[in-house]
C-alpha cells in the first residue's frame, strides 16, 4: 500500500527546499504542514522530536506512522521507495553545498597569497560562498 506522506515544513526553508524538490521530481502527493502558519504542527514536532526543525517528512502505512527528520535521509527515502531507478537532482542532494564550502576555502586560501584590493574581493566571495552554501535550491526554484 501507497503510504500517505505529510512533510512538515515553512517556505523560505533552504532544507525544505530540497526536499520539495524531490517531491515534484518524483510527482509524489505530499501534504505539507506549515510550521509558521499553523503552529499547531509545530508544537507536534516539539512533542514527539523535542524541537521543531524542518523539514520532517512523516510516513503513515496503515496504522502506524514514523516521522523522519534530516533532509539528506527524506530524500534518499523517497528515491529509495519511490525513484524507480531515477537519481535526485543535484540541488536536492548536500552536493551544492559541499562546492560551496570547497569554493569558500579556495577563496579563503587565495586571499591568503594575493595581495592589494583583490585580497578583499576573495574574500567578500569567499564569505559569500560560505554564508549562501546550502540556499542554492531556494533560489533556484521554479516558482509559482
Ligand atoms: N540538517 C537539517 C537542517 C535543518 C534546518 O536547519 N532547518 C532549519 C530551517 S531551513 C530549521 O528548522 N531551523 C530551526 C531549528 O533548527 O529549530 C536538514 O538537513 O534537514
Amino acid at each position: 500500500m501507497f503510504p500517505r506522506l505529510s512533510l512538515y515544513m515553512f517556505e523560505g526553508c533552504a532544507y525544505c527546499e530540497r526536499v520539495r524538490l524531490a517531491i515534484r521530481h518524483l510527482d509524489l502527493a505530499v501534504d505539507e504542514r506549515d510550521i509558521r502558519s499553523e503552529p499547531d504542527h509545530a508544537e507536534a514536532l516539539i512533542e514527539a522530536l523535542g524541537n521543531s526543525a524542518v523539514p520532517v517528512l512523516r510516513i503513515e502505512d496503515g496504522d502506524t506512522a514514523r516521522l523522519m527528520p534530516e533532509s539528506a535521509d527524506i530524500v534518499r527515502y523517497l528515491y529509495a521507495e519511490f525513484g524507480e531507478g531515477r537519481r535526485p537532482p543535484l540541488l536536492a542532494t548536500d552536493a551544492p553545498q559541499a562546492i560551496g564550502g570547497i569554493l569558500a576555502l579556495l577563496l579563503f586560501v587565495l586571499s591568503l597569497v594575493i595581495d592589494g584590493p583583490t585580497r578583499l574581493i576573495l574574500l567578500g566571495g569567499a564569505a559569500f560562498a560560505y554564508t549562501s552554501r546550502s540556499n542554492l535550491a531556494l533560489w533556484i526554484r521554479p516558482r509559482g
